[in-house]
């Protein structure tokens, strides 16, 4: 076996008198020219009829022909680069013409295929969708997807461009193997009380001539932190009520709003006084807001009142507010006559001659 190998490579050694190199971009046509394969080698084209010139490529594919008539080599099957040799450069075609009538000739061609920008860098997904927190640090890294240009050289995948840039920036990191990590970092702080969709672009471009590029859209949902405090309306609340009022009586009704979603914009009311007795003469409803007569109010045991209500969240921020109630008077006092003695009663019958001072000294 290694005799023969030794042969092999001998009766190359004795036989190749030439060679020549092209080079020719891909995708071009078939029939388009390679070269002239004839001048290039100093052989008369008659020679390449009458030696029956052939065109050895081993076993792959048959990309390019010979022209013995016209001494040419020809494309006889359009070239995609991409496909013949991936990532790998330089990428070239080689194989042998022999001239199989004495003198017997043998030439090697090597026809080199350039590389042409017909591939776009090119996203596997057109979107992608994240779901982060308002309360995330800025600092915080949420990796991207790469995208693929089959092209190589200055026209495969040259850099990377995300817009907007408001609240993301684009961090890239060189890989061992020559590729690269592609992470947004949050640079602003989000707010979803203030922007609960953020969509952002990603550009892949290449360094062709022109330029190709492929996009992915980045949809941002913005999820809820609890950051907002219930706040009231109003900071001190008035109201009046006449005394005796029935129970279940609306004093007022307090409202307060909180920005945030869900339960943490959840409010319930409540009441907040402990020292008195507003508590019992007054509730709030935890869901209206509601300030209701619980009890009886009489203005002659008092008649102004400070409910202190309370607005909870379900995350527990609070805001407070104050009811000032006024009572209003309402005659319901009977006269009440205190009889000091009986010797005191004024009898019926008693002259209404009195002057004003006896009548004073009857009583
Ligand atoms: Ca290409
Ligand atoms: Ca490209
Ligand atoms: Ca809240
Ligand atoms: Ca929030």
């Amino acid at each position: 076996m290694a005799f023969f190998y030794f042969f092999f490579v001998l009766l190359l050694l004795l036989y190749v008198v030439g060679q020549v190199s092209y080079s020719v971009p891909e995708e071009m046509a078939k029939g388009s020219l390679v070269g002239n394969i004839a001048q290039d080698l100093g052989l008369d084209v008659k020679r390449l009829r009458s030696g029956k010139a052939r065109l050895y490529t081993g076993d792959s594919a048959q990309y390019i022909e010979l022209n013995r008539e016209r001494g040419v080599l020809l494309i006889k099957e359009k070239i995609d680069r991409e496909v013949l040799c991936r990532q790998t450069t330089p990428c070239a075609l080689h194989f042998q013409i022999t001239l199989e009538k004495k003198p017997i000739e043998f030439y090697r061609v090597h026809v080199e295929i350039v590389d042409i920008n017909d591939n776009a860098p090119l996203f596997e997904k057109g979107d992608f969708k994240f779901k982060i927190s308002e309360s995330a640090v800025i600092g915080s890294k949420f990796d991207l997807e790469r995208a693929v240009d089959l092209d190589v050289g200055i026209n495969g995948l040259q850099n990377y461009i995300l817009k907007p840039t408001d609240n993301f920036a684009l961090k890239l990191h060189n890989q061992a193997d020559g590729s690269r990590n592609v992470e947004m970092v949050l640079k602003q702080p989000l707010d979803r009380e203030k922007n609960e969709h953020l969509s952002l672009v990603l550009t892949a471009v290449d360094g062709g001539e022109p330029q190709l590029s492929g996009t992915m859209q980045i949809q941002i949902t913005v999820l809820d932190a609890n950051d907002n405090a219930p706040v009231f309306t109003k900071s001190v609340y008035k109201a009046n009520v006449a005394e005796n009022s029935p129970r279940g009586t609306v004093v007022t009704i307090v409202s307060a709003s909180d920005a945030d979603y869900g339960s943490n914009g959840r409010i319930t009311y409540s009441i907040g006084n402990t020292l008195d007795d507003v508590r019992q003469l007054f509730e709030v409803n935890e869901h209206t807001g509601e300030v209701r007569l619980t009890g009886n109010i009489d203005y002659e045991k008092s008649n102004n009142y400070r409910i202190n209500v309370r607005a909870s969240d379900d995350g527990g921020l609070t805001d407070t507010c104050k009811v000032i109630v006024d009572v209003i008077d309402v005659n319901d006092n009977h006269p009440i006559i205190n009889i000091m003695s009986e010797t005191n009663v004024i009898s019926e019958d008693i002259k209404t001659t009195l002057s004003p001072r006896k009548w004073r000294k009857a009583l």
